[in-house]
């Protein structure tokens, strides 16, 4: 078989580096995250008389007073100056699991995950001695044709929570504690959607008298800006051939970014000396 000529094999090469440096210029530019959620900090200014913030949506399964408010006590309010603020009482009898929810429909990167994170409080009417026994609970979950289908959430996701006094410290004494806000964290891996719903869901079981208060704020959904291919890139795999789709962590693609510069360049001054000689 006749070798190659230093000519073709100086195209080669120069192929082979165009190829790296491409490929390490879109490693090293993997995108910064961002938080697609809007309004998740409920400041913006309540616009009608909804009781559900700008850009968030009301979903209830009905059978029980539900309501929707602007939060705007200090105490159960996480940042600035509003929180959006959910209820449920006088279940209708024989009625369970009535729901209420507030909902976002936001674009995302495919084949990618985001990092999900907000602040809770359940707070409820219920004597000291009767809280924490599960009646209550909140929850969230994805819709992921981002229709804003509540019926299209296959796993509702436990957000574990103290069941606190409705009333805060304005309660009697020795029930009278400040509420206090805690931190929910989840991952949502996006799959084959560009564009998917969130729910932030709160659940009273039974059809009980005492009234039960679910606050929400500072929601963030941090990951790929929309429209981006993702933060899931091919990797080949030496042994088999194979190709997974792995998450790569910004740093880690920019390291990558930088040895591919240092092999395309590499490449590409054996070009210079090929041709030299
Ligand atoms: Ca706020």
């Amino acid at each position: 078989m006749r070798s190659l000529s230093k000519r073709s094999y100086g195209g080669l090469l120069i192929i082979l580096a165009v190829v790296l440096v491409m490929a390490a210029v879109g490693l090293a530019s993997a995108a910064e995250p961002v938080n697609v959620i809007v309004n998740g900090d409920f400041e913006l200014p309540w616009e009608d008389n909804s009781g559900v913030a700008p850009h968030w949506s009301p979903y209830t399964n009905g059978h029980a007073h539900v309501g929707w408010y602007e939060e705007t006590w200090p105490e159960a309010v996480h940042s600035g100056e509003r929180a959006q603020l959910m209820e449920i009482f006088e279940v209708d009898p024989g009625q369970q699991s009535r729901v209420i929810a507030i909902y976002q429909t936001v674009d995302v990167a495919p084949n990618s995950t985001y990092d999900l994170k907000f602040y809770a409080i359940m707070r409820s009417m219920v004597q000291p001695g009767d809280r924490n026994k599960g009646e209550f609970e909140m929850h969230w979950g994805v819709d992921y044709s981002g229709q804003g289908d509540y019926e299209n959430v296959q796993t509702w996701h436990l957000i574990p929570l103290e069941e606190q006094n409705r009333l805060g410290s304005t309660g009697e004494y020795p029930d009278d504690k400040p509420l206090f806000y805690e931190e929910v964290t989840g991952t949502i891996d996006t799959g084959n959607s560009s564009r998917i719903t969130l729910f932030i869901r709160g659940l009273k079981k039974f059809a009980t008298p005492p009234e039960v208060n679910f606050d929400v704020d500072d929601v963030t959904l941090v990951g790929p800006p929309p429209g981006s291919s993702g933060d899931m890139v091919e990797a080949a795999m030496p042994d088999t051939g194979a190709v997974f789709l792995g998450r790569v962590s910004t740093g880690t693609a920019v390291m990558g970014g930088i040895v591919l510069v240092v092999i395309g360049l590499a490449a590409a001054s054996a070009v210079v000396r090929l041709r030299a000689r």
